[in-house]
């Protein structure tokens, strides 16, 4: 449980506050209700803020600790009005149609209702609907109507868990979904944090698309099955659920980002949670210690409740003296970014990062960048921050954190995408999200590094391409490329106007599968054209225990005359199903050619008799495409 203050009527006595009301002429302020959408509101709320409110008489201040709450007062409309309720020591948080909500102590509440206002412990109910353009996204209520229903519906693996309250009491929720889902199974975790920061409304609906995914396909679809029998996937699905709350009005948003906590000694509202965690906290300038910052780090480490309800819940996730969970996204928008730490310093390694770790972050985050699309790098070469929840996540637990920019790359429409981009750019996450999941029992064997405790992995199949061992090209007699087909081979370069096309290197020895090895009389000769070509290896039977993995290098190379109806695929071919498990879409503009690693997870596969299936289309015609695979291998962890 947090710190929040006590809500509801038991700290003020009804009965111990003369409540004489006081006919005030009822004037209806309309600063909060007629302004329009974003920034501008904020910013017109400080300026008339910091300019109306004088700093309260420290003898008035509340004092240190807790024992001050919420209360809204009824009446004020004037900045005479607020002036006086200021005046009694009191901090204005919010103004709105029928008066204030503020923070104060019980002496200073009394005094607020002596001055013939209506005084009476905030209860945090909201009445705004979303704006218009904005209704497909979830409030604060909406987003717990999704979490209660999902957990109705699947109750055998889905868990709702409230871990605490915001400051103005709001629940913040945990929903635990994994196979038996009351037990402690002992399997790895994975963390999903959401909405620290108010205004990034998309990544509340990121957390409602992933609870739908992994228990609307649970049992459908063999990977998202396999996944959510081995894990446990924790989604936080709003951390700052007061902020959200605040940000919304019945005609656009405030483009809030903190909390709701009040500062004791300043009018300006508000810590930014991801500048509040207990590492490094304050240490280098990547926060402010300004109340009204955007980036204040507020009065301490885990001083804001809803930092420290998070950080108690993963403190109790150690079990047996290990901490469960392994992995984490913590998800923000905006500009299509998977960074790693650390955040507070430019250095690649630091105190608890060291180069492996490095390399596992880094590769971890590649691959899953390569998935959406996003641009992978470390925290800080977006700028220095401290005291952020992967930071401390990394610095202190060991859980790989990852955090997720989301759509869109700029400030139009920034915060606020129109409704219509809610399903493309949560899906578009998927597969990251699959893929972290996927090496959550051991993140560094994405580096082919053991997590120790365990066997080292046995291969179960490898093929360097240096022999002949049994793949087949266009094995299904379907495929519809005329030229540029696959075949194993000693492959030459190729390029065209500086941009490396088909590689005449491999990854081991003289050969590997290429689309056609030789180069032909141009760049344009010997490439992918008329459709798709198909190579696919001998039969596999998988073991049927342990974690199977895939890897291959690989590379896709096109010209800008290529579109996303080109590929490169991996597929397993199980009896008469075929699924992909690798994938990269052309895209019309260069690509050079590049060897690098694609992973993907067997597991689901443990068991069968398959076959991998290598393919590369250019569908769309006309287009310079070039694939290139060495050195695929399956490995069995037990
Ligand atoms: O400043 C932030 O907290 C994040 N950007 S946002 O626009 N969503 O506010 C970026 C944080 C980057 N640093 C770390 N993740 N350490
Ligand atoms: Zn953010
Ligand atoms: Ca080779």
């Amino acid at each position: 449980m947090g710190d929040a203050p006590p809500q509801g009527g038991s700290e003020l006595d009804a009965a111990s506050v003369p409540i004489e009301r006081l006919e005030l002429p009822v004037r209806r302020h309309s600063l909060v209700a007629g302004l329009a959408a974003g920034a501008l509101l904020v910013s017109l709320l400080a300026t008339a803020a910091d300019a109306q409110q004088p700093s309260p008489d420290p003898a008035s201040q509340p004092e240190q600790g807790l024992d001050y709450q919420q209360y809204t007062v009824v009446g004020p409309q004037t900045r005479e009005q607020r002036t006086e309720v200021a005046r009694t020591g009191a901090a204005i948080d919010e103004e709105n149609e029928t008066g204030l909500v503020v923070t104060a102590t019980k002496r200073e509440a009394r005094a607020i209702a002596r001055l013939g206002y209506q005084v009476e412990p905030f209860s945090p109910v909201t009445t705004e609907v979303l704006p218009p353009g904005f209704a497909g996204y979830h409030d604060f209520a909406e987003m717990n109507a999704v979490v209660n229903q999902v957990v109705a519906d699947h109750p055998a693996i889905a868990q709702k868990r409230v871990i605490g309250q915001s400051f103005q009491g709001r629940d913040i929720v945990a929903v635990r979904i994994s196979d038996n889902v009351a037990t402690e199974e002992g399997e790895p975790e994975v963390l999903f944090t959401h909405s620290q920061h108010a205004r990034e409304i998309l990544t509340v609906e990121m957390a409602i698309h992933l609870m739908n995914l992994f228990t609307d396909n649970y049992g459908s679809d063999a990977h998202i099955t396999q996944l959510v029998n081995s894990r446990v996937i924790w989604i936080l699905p709003n951390l700052n659920p007061d902020g959200t709350e605040f940000d919304k009005t019945s005609t656009g948003f405030r483009s809030w980002r903190k909390n709701r906590q009040p500062n004791s000694g300043s009018s300006a509202v508000g810590t930014d949670l991801n500048r509040n965690w207990a590492y490094n906290w304050g240490c280098c300038g990547g926060s402010s210690t300004s109340p009204s910052s955007e980036t204040y780090r507020g009065a301490g480490p885990e001083s804001a409740p809803e930092v420290r309800v998070v950080s108690d819940f993963v403190r109790s996730r150690v079990i047996g003296g290990q901490q469960r969970i392994t992995a984490n996204i913590d998800f923000h928008t905006f500009g299509q970014l998977i960074l790693w730490p650390y955040g507070y310093t430019f250095s690649d390694t630091a105190p608890g990062l060291d180069a492996t770790d490095r390399q596992a972050f880094a590769t971890l985050g590649q691959q899953m960048a390569q998935t959406n699309g996003y641009t992978p790098e470390q925290a800080s070469d977006l700028y220095i921050t401290d005291g952020t929840i992967d930071d401390w996540l990394w610095g202190v637990q060991r859980i790989f954190s990852y955090t997720f920019e989301m759509f869109p790359t700029s400030s139009s429409p920034g915060f606020y995408p129109g409704d219509q981009f809610i399903t493309q750019e949560t899906t578009r996450n998927t597969n990251a999200v699959l893929l972290l999941l996927d090496y959550a029992d051991c993140i560094y064997r994405i580096i082919n590094v053991s997590c120790g405790g365990g066997n080292p992995p046995t291969t179960v199949f490898s093929d360097n391409f240096e022999a002949a061992n049994g793949w087949t090209t266009n094995a299904s007699g379907t495929d519809t490329a005329t030229t540029g087909l696959w075949q194993r081979g000693d492959p030459a370069a190729t390029s065209s106007g500086g941009t490396a096309l088909q590689l005449g290197t491999t990854t081991s020895g003289t050969n590997d599968l290429v689309t056609a090895a030789a180069a032909g009389a141009s760049a344009g000769e010997g490439d992918v054209d008329g459709g798709v070509t198909s190579i696919r290896s001998p039969a596999i039977t998988l073991p049927t225990t342990g974690t199977l993995s895939l890897s291959t290098q690989w590379y896709l190379a096109h010209l800008n005359n290529a579109t996303n109806a080109d590929f490169f695929r991996v597929s397993v071919v199980s009896g008469t199903t075929t699924t992909t498990v690798f994938q990269q879409l052309g895209a019309a503009s260069n690509r050079a050619g590049a060897w690098g690693t694609a992973n993907a997870n067997l597991t689901p596969f443990a068991g069968q008799t398959i076959r991998i299936l290598i393919e590369a289309a250019d569908a769309a015609g006309g287009s310079l495409v070039e694939a290139g695979v060495d050195d695929l291998k399956i490995t069995q962890q037990t």
